[in-house]
C-alpha cells in the first residue's frame, strides 16, 4: 500500500492551527507557536502545556517524525532541568492534570521524548521510549544521546508496524533505532500529543524548549475501508433522516388531533 503524508505542521506562521490542534495548559504552563516553532513554557513540574490533535489519526504502518530543541547554554549551572518535550500517541483523549505528564494519564499510549534531566550536570540530553498498556508500563528505555549536549537539537521518530512500535533518534548522524515494543493498542486511530515540561525563560534565560516540523506518514485507506467509512456516513445520514421524519410525523399527528377537537 502507498504511504502518504496524513498530517503535518511546520508551525511557521506563528498562529496555532486550531483546525488541527486543541491546546491544553495547566498551572503556569504555556504552549505557544512562535519563532516558527512550538515553544513550551513550564516553570515547575506541576505546570503542563501541550497540544493534542483535534481528531484521531489513522496510524496504519505509520511513521511520525519531529524535531526537539533546547536552549543553548553557556555552561552555567542550573537548578531545574530544562525538562522534556514529548510526543505521545494515545487511544484516549485526556487533559493535563497537576504534576502529571500525558503519559501517566492515558492507559493506552506510546511516548518518545527528549529531555535534559533535572539536577544532573554535566548537561546531558537523554531520549526516552515508553509504552503504557492497560495502565501498566511496558519495558521503558532511556539513552544518553549527547553527553555533554553540544547542539541542543534532536530529531525523534516513532514508527508503527503491524505488531511493533519502534523508537529512533537522530542527532545529525542518521537515524538510530534504540528501542522496540510490541504494538498492543486495540485500534490504530490515535490522538497525537506534543507536550513540554520544565523549561522557562525566568529559570533558563536562554530560551524555551520547542518542537518543530511534525510529519505523520501512514498507509492510505484501502478502497474497501474507504467504502466502509462512506457506508458508515450514509448509514448515519439515513438514520438522522428517519429520526427527522418520525419527529415530523409525530408533530403532524398532534396537529391533526388538536384540529380535530
Ligand atoms: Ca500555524
Ligand atoms: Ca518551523
Amino acid at each position: 500500500m502507498a504511504k502518504v503524508v496524513i498530517f503535518e505542521d511546520d508551525f511557521d506562521d506563528n498562529i496555532l492551527d486550531t483546525e488541527k490542534w486543541d491546546k491544553i495548559e495547566c498551572g503556569d504552563g504555556y504552549a505557544k507557536e512562535q519563532n516558527q516553532r512550538m515553544e513550551f513554557d513550564c516553570i515547575y513540574m506541576m505546570d503542563g502545556a501541550c497540544i493534542r490533535t483535534k481528531d484521531t489519526l489513522r496510524l496504519v504502518e505509520g511513521e511520525i517524525t519531529f524535531e526537539v530543541s533546547f536552549p543553548p547554554r553557556a555552561g552555567s549551572p542550573y537548578t531545574y532541568g530544562l525538562g522534556a518535550v514529548e510526543l505521545n500517541i494515545a487511544k484516549q483523549k485526556v487533559d493535563l492534570g497537576y504534576n502529571t505528564h500525558i503519559r501517566y494519564l492515558v492507559d493506552d499510549s506510546y511516548t518518545i521524548d527528549a529531555g535534559i534531566p533535572a539536577l544532573n550536570p554535566p548537561y546531558r540530553m537523554e531520549v526516552v521510549a515508553q509504552g503504557r498498556i492497560g495502565g501498566v508500563e511496558l519495558d521503558a528505555k532511556v539513552v544518553a544521546v549527547e553527553d555533554p549536549v553540544v547542539t541542543g537539537k534532536v530529531k525523534l521518530k516513532l514508527m508503527i508496524t503491524n505488531d511493533t512500535v519502534e523508537f529512533y533518534y537522530d542527532v545529525g548522524g542518521g537515524w538510530v533505532k534504540f528501542h522496540t515494543l510490541p504494538y498492543q493498542i486495540d485500534t490504530k486511530k490515535l490522538y497525537l500529543y506534543i507536550e513540554g515540561h520544565g523549561s522557562n525563560a525566568a529559570e533558563e534565560p536562554y530560551g524555551y524548549s520547542a518542537a518543530d516540523n511534525l510529519v505523520v506518514i501512514a498507509e492510505e485507506p484501502t478502497p474497501a475501508e474507504k467504502m466502509a467509512e462512506q457506508m458508515g456516513e450514509y448509514t448515519t445520514n439515513f438514520m438522522s433522516m428517519m429520526m427527522l421524519m418520525l419527529v415530523l410525523m409525530l408533530f403532524m399527528s398532534i396537529w391533526r388531533a388538536l384540529r380535530g377537537k
